[in-house]
Parts: structure tokens; sequence; C-alpha cells
């Protein structure tokens, strides 16, 4: 069945409310969640401080807020550069920044990060340049290649996949005798596969030095996480495999922070792995290419401008005056031009040619790959 088989949300049937299983929609969730007090949350959503002995120090505030608009600025000139033409597919995260970049920015360029295809916002946070990041997205072969300085793999599309090589990676760092930690992002979607369980059984079993973050943003592309899985609360998947299992709210930056820096702080120490779930929600399509009002209506999205991630640190740090009006105009100006330097930078790369994409497959080209690249260079 296609996106376009599908019925309006306006057009279901009884038999749709019989599929809704823990909860109504994501932000009911989300509510009730922060009610009972079983997601972490060091900011509310209007920013006042609701646990002012976990606040992280202000440089690490005034980084988190940083790195957000930074991925805030990115998400926001991706929709921009996609409608001119100038970049191919891309899934937005826009909303997601806290979970994003809360979580990443708790590891140092010598761990390792597994983002998906939606984890910009983390891989810019690590270091990862926006030009090459741009070229990933236009799938130039420029795009392909991390930085020699950095452990970010390229963005993972097949779901799942990246759990398991995750606990590769860190396994590789303990028997080196490195302090190095493995952290790997999947959705609500992802973790319903075979591979995040086995993941977690295996990374468990061998006490491996890994991070896992389960980005729960209530949508699989069409799908809504209540009814994907009966399970409301996804961190306590951990505990079947003898984790910790976390819940956080996944747009509050200072709490993914705290949560994500013990759980590194712990694989440092070789106590091992964590699940983080970050309580958060997909506002924007599943992909520049998608069209949501086929399968959400406004009532599922409402609600979710109030629960921005950076605007909620903004507002708290404005009003700490860690921030002003005029520091934060700046900020924003040198983020832009740092943004449009790249884009010149990725507009430079010289355009790939088709017999590039058989490059890099395997070190050495088998010949079966030989034969296919005489064959499109012959065609080109
Ligand atoms: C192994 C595999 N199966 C199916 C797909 C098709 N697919 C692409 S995105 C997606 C939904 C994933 O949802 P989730 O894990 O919640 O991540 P999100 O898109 O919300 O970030 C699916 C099923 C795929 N890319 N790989
Ligand atoms: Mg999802």
């Amino acid at each position: 069945m296609t996106q376009s088989d599908l019925p309006r949300p306006d057009e279901r049937g009884p038999e749709a409310a019989e599929t809704a299983l823990a909860f109504e929609s994501a932000a009911v969730a989300y509510d009730r969640a922060a009610e009972r007090g079983d997601m972490l949350q060091i900011l509310a959503p209007d920013a006042r401080v609701l646990r002012p002995e976990l606040l992280p120090a202000p440089d690490i505030q005034l980084h988190l807020y940083r790195q957000m608009r930074r991925a805030r600025h990115f998400d926001e000139r991706g929709w921009v550069l996609y409608r001119q033409g100038r970049l191919g597919v891309f899934p937005p995260f826009g909303g997601m920044e806290a979970s994003q970049c809360g979580t990443a920015a708790a590891l140092t360029k010598d761990d390792w990060l597994f983002p998906t295809y939606r984890d910009t916002g983390a891989a810019l946070t690590l270091g990862l340049p926006i030009a090459r990041t741009l070229a990933y997205w236009r799938t130039s072969p420029h795009g392909w290649h991390m930085p020699e300085n950095l452990k970010v793999l390229p963005f993972y599309i097949p779901i799942a996949t990246q759990y398991p090589q995750a606990v590769g990676a860190a396994l590789a760092e303990k028997l080196r005798g490195t302090k190095n930690v493995a952290m790997a992002f999947i959705g609500d979607g992802g973790s319903s596969e075979g591979d995040f369980h086995e993941a977690l059984n295996f990374a468990g079993a061998l006490n491996a030095p890994c991070v896992f973050v389960l980005q729960n943003n209530g949508w699989a592309i069409s799908v809504p996480t209540r009814s994907q899985t009966r399970a409301e609360n996804l961190s306590l998947r951990a505990l079947g495999y003898g984790l910790p299992g976390v819940r956080v709210d996944g747009n509050d930056a200072l709490a993914t922070w705290h949560v994500t820096n013990e759980a590194v702080e712990r694989a440092r120490r070789g106590e091992g792995p964590t699940l983080i779930e970050t309580v958060t929600y997909r506002v924007k399509p599943h992909t520049v290419a998608d069209d949501p009002s086929r399968y959400r209506t406004e009532a599922d999205t409402a609600g979710w401008s109030e629960r921005d991630p950076v605007v909620r640190l903004q507002t708290h740090l404005l009003r700490e005056g860690l921030l002003t009006e005029e520091s934060d105009a700046a900020l924003q100006a040198e983020i832009a031009a740092e943004f449009e330097a790249a884009l010149q930078e990725a507009d430079g790369y010289p355009d790939p040619t088709p017999a590039e994409i058989l490059d890099h497959v395997f070190a050495e080209p088998t010949p079966q790959l030989r034969r296919q690249r005489a064959e499109l260079l012959e065609e080109a």
C-alpha cells in the first residue's frame, strides 16, 4: 500500500478507534509522562526551572543553545534549498533539536556516533562539517567520507542496522582498552525491529560501552507510535536486557544532556550500556517529499510549538541573563554566516560522475563491480 492509498484521517471508519491502544496522541502521552514524573524534565515547557540542582554549568547551557540554533538553521535552510532544487531528499528534524544536540553534546570527538537519516542535528553537534552534510543530502560522494578526526558514521537509511554495528564499535574500543563510547540513534519505529533488541542484548551481555538513544517522535512515517506497539514507555524495554533505561523530555536540552552525560560517564567507567528514550515529536513531514495531511490531523500536531525546544532554552537563558537580545541576535547572525560559507563550499564541489556511485563500496572492487563500472562508463 502506498501513502496515497491511505484513507485521509477524517475518512477512517470506527475500526480506527479500536487500533488506538495506549493513548490518543503523542501530545497526550508527553503530558501524561510529565505529570507522572516518569520523564526527566529540568525545564518545563514554559522554561520554569523544575530541577535547579540538575542545571548544567552555564557554558554547557550556552553550548547546547548554540548547537540547537545551528541545527534549526540547517533544518530551515534545508527546506528552502530543497524547494530551489539545490538539495535532494532531506528528512527534516525541526522540533527534535534537544533530542539530538543535547545527547550528542555529551560525546567527545574520540567517541563514535551512529546517526540515522533524521539525525543531522546530532552529527553537526559532534562536528560534522556543514558543507559535507549538504553534500550528503545532494547524494554527492563528497558527503560520503567522514573527516579523519571524526568517528561519525554516514547517516543510516536502513532502519536499525546501526544498533548492532555500534555495539561492535564499542566492543572494539573496550578491547583496545580506551574509555571511548559508541552512541547510536534509532526511532520509535526502529525500536520494533529485531536489530534493536539483538543489539541491546548483545551490549548488555558483553558490557559494551554504548549509549542507545531512542527518539520517540510519535511517528514512523504514517504509523503512530500508539499503533505500532502496545508499550507506552519504550525505555522500559531496557529492563528486559538488564540495562538501565531512562526516559527524558526530548524537548528539554538540559535534561537530554544531563541523562546522556550520566550514561556516557557510566560507560566510560566500564559500567556498560544505557538506553535513553527521548520523548519528542516529529513536527515536520517524514521527508521533504511526504504529505502528512494524508495520515494525521491538525489535532495530532497541536500544542507542539508551545513545547519547542529551542524557544524553551532561549527563554531560560534570557531569564537567567546568560543571553541578551543582543548576544542572541549576534549568535544567530554568526550561525547564518557560517551556513552560507559552507553552502558556498558545497556548491564548489565538482558534480559526481555516474561511475562514482560504485566507488568505495569495497576497498578492492569485486569483479561484478568492475563489470558494472565499465558498463556505466560505456553508457555515459
Ligand atoms: C530496514 C528498513 N525497513 C523499512 C524502511 C522504510 N522506512 C524508512 S523510514 C521508516 C520509518 C522509521 O520510523 P522511526 O524509526 O520512528 O524513525 P523516524 O523517521 O521517525 O525518525 C521506514 C519504515 C527502511 N528504510 N529500512
Ligand atoms: Mg519515529
